[in-house]
C-alpha cells in the first residue's frame, strides 16, 4: 500500500512514522551491471552476521516487470530467502513520475519502524529521480567498476556530489588502480561542501573481498555525520520535502474537491492563453480562501 501510494497507507504511516529513525539507511547506487545487487547481498551477509535485521529495497525504474519472481534471480540473494531477519522488496515506478523517492522514503520509514536496523536501497543512479531517492538515505555508496572510462564522467555529473563512499567493485579485474585514481582525481576537482572526503573502497562483491572495509567506512561516515550535524541537516531536508509534498497534494486535492469546475475552467483558459498560470493560481487560492 505504501509503495503504491494507496490512500489506505496513511494510517500505517501515521502509526509508524514517529517510531522510525533508528535504522541505518544505506544507498547503493551506480551504473547498470556494476555489481550493486551482488554487493547488497554481501552487505546483507555481513550485517546479518553482526546480528542486524536487514531490509532491502531495490528501486528499478527501468523495468516495469520487476517483481518477486524476477527479483529472486536478479538480486542474487537466493540463499538468504529463508532468513526471517531479512526483508527484500523490489519496486518499479509503474510510470508515475515524482513518486519514486517519496514511496522509497516511506517504505524505509515503515521498515525502520518495524525493527529493521539496516535498510539498504539499491538504485541505478542515472536519472534525477534516482538521485532524489538516494538523497533520502543516511549514507550513499556509489559503485563503479574498472574500465568505465568516459562513462565515469557521466556518473560524475549526476551523483558523485552526493556520494559519501566510493566503491570500485570488480577489483579482481584489471584497471582497479586506474579507476581508484580517476575517482580520487575527480574528488580533488570539487571542493567538499560538508568537510567529508569520501573514502575509496575496492571490493570484489562476488567473493566478499573488501566488504568488511566497506562496512567500516559506512560506519565511519555515519559517526562523522552524526557528530558534524550533517545527519540532522539531511533529516531536516527530507522531512521538509515530505511535508511540502503532502501539503501540495492536499491543496490540489481540496481545490479539486471544492472548486473542481473552476479549476477545469481556469486550466482551459491557461491552455487557450486567455490567462496565464500565475494568475490562475492566484485566483484559485483566492477562491479557496474565501470558501474557507
Ligand atoms: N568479476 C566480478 N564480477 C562481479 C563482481 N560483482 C558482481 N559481478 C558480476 O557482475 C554482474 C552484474 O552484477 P549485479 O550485481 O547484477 O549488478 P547490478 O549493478 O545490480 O546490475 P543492475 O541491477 O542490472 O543495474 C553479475 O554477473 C555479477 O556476478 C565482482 O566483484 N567481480
Ligand atoms: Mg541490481
Amino acid at each position: 500500500m505504501v509503495e503504491n501510494d494507496d490512500p489506505a497507507a496513511a494510517p500505517v504511516l501515521r502509526t509508524t512514522y514517529t517510531r522510525a529513525g533508528k535504522a541505518r539507511t544505506i544507498g547503493i547506487t551506480g551504473p547498470p551491471g556494476s555489481g550493486k545487487s551482488t554487493l547488497v547481498a554481501a552487505l546483507v551477509a555481513a550485517y546479518r552476521r553482526a546480528g542486524e535485521r536487514v531490509a532491502v529495497v531495490a528501486v528499478d525504474p527501468s523495468s516495469p516487470f520487476t517483481g518477486g519472481a524476477i527479483l529472486g534471480d536478479r538480486i542474487r540473494l537466493r540463499d538468504q530467502f529463508l532468513d526471517e531477519g531479512l526483508f527484500i522488496r523490489s519496486m518499479a515506478t509503474r510510470g508515475q513520475t515524482g513518486g519514486l523517492a517519496r514511496a522509497t522514503g516511506r517504505m524505509a520509514a515503515v521498515l525502520d519502524a518495524v525493527g529493521y536496523g539496516v535498510v539498504l536501497v539499491e538504485t541505478v543512479g542515472v536519472g534525477q529521480e534516482e538521485v532524489d531517492v538516494v538523497r533520502l538515505v543516511d549514507t550513499v555508496c556509489l559503485v563503479t567498476v574498472p574500465g568505465l572510462g568516459d562513462d565515469i564522467q557521466a556518473i560524475k555529473a549526476g551523483i558523485i556530489e552526493i556520494a559519501d563512499v566510493l566503491v570500485v567493485n570488480k577489483s579482481d579485474r584489471p584497471g582497479a588502480d586506474e579507476a581508484a585514481r580517476d575517482l580520487r582525481y575527480m574528488l580533488s576537482l570539487g571542493a567538499s561542501r560538508t568537510g567529508w572526503t569520501p573514502p575509496i573502497v575496492r571490493t570484489t562483491a562476488t567473493t566478499g573481498e573488501g566488504v568488511e572495509r566497506l562496512v567500516k567506512e559506512i560506519d565511519a561516515h555515519r559517526t562523522w555525520s552524526r557528530e558534524s550535524g550533517e545527519h540532522d541537516r539531511r533529516r531536516l531536508g527530507a522531512a521538509r520535502s515530505e511535508v511540502e509534498t503532502l501539503l501540495r497534494d492536499e491543496l490540489v486535492r481540496r481545490l479539486g474537491d471544492r472548486r473542481g469546475a473552476a479549476l477545469d475552467a481556469l486550466v482551459a483558459k491557461v491552455a487557450s492563453r486567455e490567462t496565464d498560470p500565475y494568475s490562475a493560481v492566484e485566483q484559485l487560492l483566492g477562491v479557496s480562501d474565501r470558501s474557507g
